[in-house]
C-alpha cells in the first residue's frame, strides 16, 4: 500500500513536466494576438493535419485598455480582472475554440499573468477589456476582487517600490516590475482567487500554462497555487492528468535568481537557448555549427526534461525583455528558417514555435524613430 501511495505520489507530482501532447506531437505554437475564432480555424484546417502538439494563446483575460500608443499589444500583460473577454474573443468564442482544437487533438496552454495587475499609473474607471471598473491608484479591483490588502506595497523595500537591483531576490520577488501592481502571493486569498482563475479555465478544457514573470514570484508561492490546480478535464484527457506548466524565468546567468529554484514546480523557458543558438548561426565570434555537438546541458542549459525552448518569444523578437542582439527573428528569414529547422530537428528540451506579426520598425510606441526622420530629412535635401 505504501509502495502504491508512493508511486501515485511521484505521479502526481511529475506530470506538470509532461506537455499532456497526444502522442508523436512534440511541438507547440505561439499564436501571438490571434482571435479565438481564427485559431479554431487554424486547429481544424493546419495545426491538426499537421501534427501540431498545441497552441500557446495570448492573455485571456480581462487587461486594461491603453489610448497612448493605442492599444498596444502589452497592455493585455496588465489584468483588471479574471472575467473572459479581449479582442481575441469573449468567453463563448475561448469555450468554442478549446472544444474544437481539442477535438482534432491540438490543446491550448493559457498564458497566466498572476504575478501582477495593471500599472500603479493606470488610472481609475471602466476602461477594461470587459468594461470592470477600477481605480489602481488606490489598488482597489472590485471584479476580482482585490483591494489594497492584497499587494506587496508595504512588503517591498526599495525606495522607488520599483525592482532596483535584479541581484537582490526579494526585490525581483516582492517590488513592482515596471509598475505593475505586485500581488501578496503569500496570502491564502490571493493564491484562492488564482488557483479559482486557473481552474475555471481547466474546466473549460485547458491543457496547460505559461507561468509569465515566473522570476518575479517567490518559488513557494507558485508551488503552493499549482498544488491547488485541478486535474485536466476528462473529456479529452485521461483520469488524474495534472496540467502542463511551464514558468517564465529569464537566466542568462549572471543575475540573483537561477532557474534551478523553478525546476521543482514545472518547466521553465532556457532563454540560453535562442541567444546561443543565434550566435552560431549568424556565425558570430567565429563560432560554428560543429560546435553543437554537445548542445544541450554541455552547454550549460537545464536539464532537457525542464526545458521548454524557442527560437525567439514575443518580447526578444521586437526588444522587450532580454535577450540580446543574436536573438533569431523573421526579420532574418534564411537565418530564422536555419534556427527553427535546427530547433525542431534536435531531441534537447519541448519546443515552442512562434507565429507573430510583421510591424513597421520606423515608429516605436507609435512615435516616428529619429533614424528614420534623419533618413527622410537626408533623402529631400538636394544632393
Ligand atoms: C512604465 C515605466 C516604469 C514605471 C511605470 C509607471 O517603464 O519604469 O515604473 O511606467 O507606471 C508596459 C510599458 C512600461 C510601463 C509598464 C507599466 O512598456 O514602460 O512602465 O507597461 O505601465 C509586457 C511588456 C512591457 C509592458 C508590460 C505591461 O514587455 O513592456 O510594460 O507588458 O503592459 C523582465 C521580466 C520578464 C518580462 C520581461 C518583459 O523578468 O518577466 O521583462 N516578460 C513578461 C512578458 C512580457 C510582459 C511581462 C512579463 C509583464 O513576457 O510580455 O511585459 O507581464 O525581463
Ligand atoms: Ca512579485
Amino acid at each position: 500500500m505504501k509502495l502504491l501511495l508512493l508511486f501515485v505520489c511521484i505521479g502526481l507530482s511529475s506530470a506538470q513536466f509532461n506537455p499532456n501532447t497526444r502522442a508523436g506531437r512534440t511541438t507547440i505554437v505561439h499564436l501571438f494576438e490571434w482571435r479565438w475564432d481564427d485559431i479554431a480555424a487554424e486547429c481544424e484546417r493546419f495545426l491538426g493535419p499537421n501534427g501540431f502538439g498545441g497552441v500557446q494563446v495570448s492573455p485571456v483575460n480581462d487587461h486594461i485598455v491603453l489610448n497612448d500608443p493605442w492599444r498596444p499589444w502589452w497592455q493585455r500583460y496588465q489584468p483588471i480582472s479574471y472575467k473572459l473577454c479581449s479582442r481575441s474573443g469573449n468567453e463563448q468564442q475561448f469555450r468554442d475554440m478549446v472544444t474544437r482544437c481539442n477535438n482534432v487533438g491540438v490543446y491550448i496552454y493559457v498564458d497566466a499573468i498572476i504575478n501582477h495587475m495593471c500599472g500603479q499609473g493606470g488610472g481609475t474607471g471602466t476602461h477594461s477589456s470587459c468594461g470592470s471598473y477600477f481605480n489602481a491608484g488606490a489598488r482597489d479591483f472590485p471584479s476580482v476582487p482585490y483591494s489594497n490588502w492584497d499587494f506587496n506595497d508595504g512588503k517591498c523595500r526599495t525606495g522607488s517600490g520599483e525592482i532596483e537591483n535584479y541581484n537582490d531576490a526579494y526585490q525581483v520577488r516582492d517590488c513592482r516590475l515596471v509598475g505593475l501592481l505586485d500581488l501578496a502571493l503569500e496570502k491564502d486569498y490571493v493564491r484562492g482567487k488564482i488557483a479559482d482563475f486557473l481552474n475555471n479555465l481547466i474546466n473549460i478544457g485547458v491543457a496547460g500554462f505559461r507561468l509569465d514573470a515566473a522570476k518575479h514570484m517567490w518559488p513557494g508561492d507558485i508551488k503552493a497555487i499549482t498544488d491547488r490546480l485541478n486535474n485536466l478535464n476528462t473529456r479529452w484527457f485521461p483520469g488524474g492528468t495534472r496540467p502542463f506548466i511551464f514558468q517564465e524565468v529569464i537566466d542568462l546567468g549572471g543575475e540573483g535568481i537561477s532557474f534551478n529554484e523553478y525546476t521543482g514546480i514545472g518547466r521553465v523557458t532556457e532563454f540560453k537557448y535562442g541567444a546561443r543558438l543565434g550566435n552560431i548561426i549568424r556565425k558570430w565570434n567565429g563560432e560554428k555549427l560543429s560546435y553543437v555537438r554537445n548542445w544541450g546541458e554541455g552547454w550549460g542549459f537545464m536539464s532537457s526534461n525542464r526545458a521548454l525552448v524557442f527560437v525567439d518569444n514575443h518580447d526578444n523578437q521586437r526588444g522587450h525583455g532580454a535577450g540580446g542582439a543574436s536573438i533569431l527573428t523573421f526579420w532574418d528569414a534564411r537565418l530564422y528558417k536555419m534556427g527553427v529547422g535546427f530547433m525542431l530537428a534536435h531531441p534537447y528540451g519541448f519546443a515552442r514555435i512562434m507565429s507573430s506579426f510583421r510591424w513597421n520598425r520606423n515608429f516605436v510606441n507609435g512615435k516616428v524613430r529619429l533614424s528614420f526622420c534623419l533618413k527622410l530629412i537626408t533623402q529631400l535635401l538636394p544632393p
